[in-house]
C-alpha cells in the first residue's frame, strides 16, 4: 500500500497512527500542499482524490480488481484498515463503545477539521476574514465538546482503556489547536488521553517531525 498524505495535515496523521498500531507494511508518498499551487491540486492528484485533499490510501492490485486502486477519506480508511487488519483492535468490542468512538471521532472530523483545513483557510483569508481568530473560535468550540462528552467514558483513552478511532483523531488536533494558541486547560481529560496516546510507539512513529516530507527547521 502506499500513503499519500502531507507531514502536517492531521488527516493523514491519523491514518499513519493507525498503520503503524496495526503493523501494516507501506510506503509513503509526500503530497506538498505548501508547494506553489499546492500539489494536491495537480491533475495526478486529482485522478487519486477528486477532492484534492490528503490522505490517500493507494491499495494493492488485487485489493479491488476493476476498480480505481485509491481511497481517500481518513475515516473511511480507518474503517478499511479495521476491517481488514482486526488486530489489534481501534475500535471497542461492544456496539455502544464502538458508537461512541465514531461519535467522538466525527466531532473532529465533521465538526471541527473541514472548518480548519487549508482550503477552506485560505479563500477566508481571500474574502479579508481574521482566520486565526476563525481558528480558534471553531478548534476551541469542538475540543470543548469532546471534552464534555469523553469525561464521563474515558479511561486511559478517549472510550474506556480501548486505544480507538477517537484517540487517532484526538491527538493530532490537539497539536493544531497548540499551534494556534488555543488555551487547553480546561480539558484535563483530554491532556491525559494525549499523556497515554504519546506513550505509545504508534504515536511516536506516527509523529509529523519524523516523517520524510518534514522540514528540518520546521516553521512554527
Ligand atoms: N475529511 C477528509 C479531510 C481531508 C483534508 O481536509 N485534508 C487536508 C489536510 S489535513 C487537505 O488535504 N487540505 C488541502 C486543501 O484543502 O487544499 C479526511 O478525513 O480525509
Amino acid at each position: 500500500m502506499i500513503l499519500h498524505g502531507y507531514w502536517r495535515s492531521t488527516a493523514t496523521w491519523r491514518v499513519r497512527i493507525a498503520l503503524a498500531y496495526k503493523g501494516v507494511e507501506h510506503t509513503v508518498h509526500p503530497i506538498d500542499l505548501n508547494a506553489e499551487g499546492g500539489d494536491q491540486h495537480r491533475p495526478e492528484h486529482r485522478r487519486r482524490n477528486p477532492m484534492a485533499q490528503v490522505p490517500v490510501l493507494e491499495l494493492e492490485a488485487g485489493d479491488d480488481p476493476g476498480a480505481p486502486a485509491f481511497l481517500g477519506q481518513s475515516l473511511a480508511i480507518l474503517e478499511y484498515l479495521e476491517d481488514r487488519f482486526p488486530s489489534p483492535p481501534l475500535l471497542p468490542g461492544d456496539p455502544l463503545g464502538r458508537a461512541r468512538a465514531r461519535q467522538l471521532a466525527e466531532i473532529v472530523n465533521s465538526g471541527i477539521q473541514p472548518l480548519q483545513n487549508t482550503g477552506v483557510v485560505r479563500h477566508l483569508e481571500s474574502l479579508g476574514v481574521e482566520s486565526a481568530a476563525w481558528i480558534r473560535r471553531h478548534v476551541g468550540r469542538g475540543l470543548a465538546a469532546f471534552e464534555e462528552v469523553a469525561a464521563p467514558i474515558a479511561g486511559r483513552f478517549s472510550v474506556g482503556d480501548q486505544l480507538s478511532f477517537a484517540d487517532l483523531v484526538l491527538i493530532p488536533e490537539l497539536a493544531f489547536a497548540r499551534r494556534f494558541g488555543i488555551d487547553l486547560g480546561g480539558a484535563p481529560t483530554l491532556l491525559r488521553i494525549e499523556a497515554a496516546c504519546l506513550a505509545l510507539p504508534c504515536f511516536a512513529a506516527a509523529d509529523p517531525l519524523r516523517q520524510p516530507d518534514a522540514p528540518r527547521e520546521p516553521a512554527g
